[in-house]
């Protein structure tokens, strides 16, 4: 790789000729993550304004179009049939219904809808489906955006084909702590559904989740992982842990807030120019917190009162807290 100019942030190291580095090593992660929070902030933030306007956020909708009775075990995860979490299966909601929610989410504000499904992989009748989906929210202007699991190369081209925009496949964690997580696929696994969903000519949407007990090392591995792809993903979501009851997750130590601005931070800086979403456990953020991740680099969010099974901030709390912050949405 060409090593072209002095890197951006206070690292000594060379950039590659694309700007970007992608030849972190954990413990200069792990530096980045232990640094004293007002350097960490004060670099992520002047980073993220070399690439964006600091005052705009992008708002994504989800959609769970297909709730439940998942055969992974995600150890996380509300929608595992493994665990009982109360939560009712639904079968592939109907096409419609689909962009029902997806007019709704336009009138809303939001300019990505993201569909989600609990599925190990689709099958092929059920991606016929999906993939009408795709086509019909195109069409109502809205970026699209699906999350079905692992998928073939074939089948990545068939999203293309429909008109699909971003795929979420989230690694989740470091490799080093993915098997405390999940035993029912690997973190190699992970990477070949997301070559293939890249091979397919797809933007990636890919990021993990914090507070599953993890420890700083796993986050850096983690970041790590997404910032030395071939390319970074060109949206980032860093999902906090929403505890659900009977999930094994359920009761793990809150993860101290200021760990998760120092992700979204860190993020920012070894993704500069990616989308660093503030994702799942708004609910449970102050309007504070959420702000000084703003600052730390985080400009998208998930919007409307849902995630996928799980409550998020209402529209309304989300557009007051924008209008004392004097952000506008993207
Ligand atoms: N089944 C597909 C898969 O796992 O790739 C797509 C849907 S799955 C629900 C999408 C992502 O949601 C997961 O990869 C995980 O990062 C996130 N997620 C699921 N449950 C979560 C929870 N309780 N808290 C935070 N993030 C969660
Ligand atoms: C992502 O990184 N987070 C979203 C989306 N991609 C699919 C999902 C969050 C799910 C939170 C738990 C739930 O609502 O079921
Ligand atoms: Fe299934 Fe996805 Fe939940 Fe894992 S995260 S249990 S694959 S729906």
């Amino acid at each position: 790789m060409a090593v072209a100019e002095a890197c951006s942030c206070s690292c000594s190291a060379k950039l590659p000729a694309d700007g970007f580095r992608r030849d972190w090593t954990v413990s200069e992660v792990v530096a980045l993550l232990g640094r004293p929070m007002n350097d960490l902030i004060f670099e992520a933030h002047a980073i993220h304004r070399q690439h964006f306007d600091p005052n705009r956020v992008q708002l994504s909708q989800l959609l769970s179009i297909k709730t439940g009775g998942c055969p992974e075990d995600c150890k996380y995860c509300p929608q595992s049939a493994r665990y009982d979490t109360e939560l009712k299966a639904e079968k592939l909601l109907e096409i419609e219904a689909v962009l029902a929610e997806a007019r709704a989410a336009k009138a809303n504000g939001a300019t990505r809808f993201c569909m989600g499904a609990a599925w190990r992989s689709p099958k092929e009748r059920d991606l016929d489906k999906v993939c009408a989906m795709v086509e019909g929210v195109k069409g109502l202007g809205l970026e699209t955006c699906v999350t079905l699991g692992m998928l073939d190369a074939a089948q990545a081209r068939r999203l293309k084909d429909a008109g699909l925009d971003y795929y979420n496949h989230n690694i989740d964690t470091s490799p080093e702590f993915y098997g405390e997580i999940i035993s029912t696929r690997t973190f190699a696994d992970r990477l070949d559904t997301l070559g293939h969903v890249r091979a397919a000519g797809l933007n990636v949407c890919c990021g993990g989740i914090v507070g599953m007990g993890e420890g700083r090392e796993h986050r850096a591995g983690m970041l790590l992982a997404l910032a030395n792809m071939p390319q970074h993903p060109e949206s980032v979501p860093i999902n906090m842990l929403v505890q659900v009851e009977g999930t094994p997750l359920f009761g793990e130590g809150a993860l101290d807030p200021f760990e998760f601005v120092r992700t979204v931070a860190a993020a920012r800086i070894m993704m500069p120019a990616s989308l660093v979403r503030l994702s799942a456990g708004r609910e449970a953020m102050s309007d504070e917190l959420q702000a000084l991740c703003f600052f730390a680099g985080a400009n998208s969010i998930f919007y409307g009162e849902k995630l996928l099974t799980t409550p998020n901030p209402a529209e309304g709390r989300d557009a007051k807290l924008f209008a004392r912050l004097g952000v506008e949405p993207l």
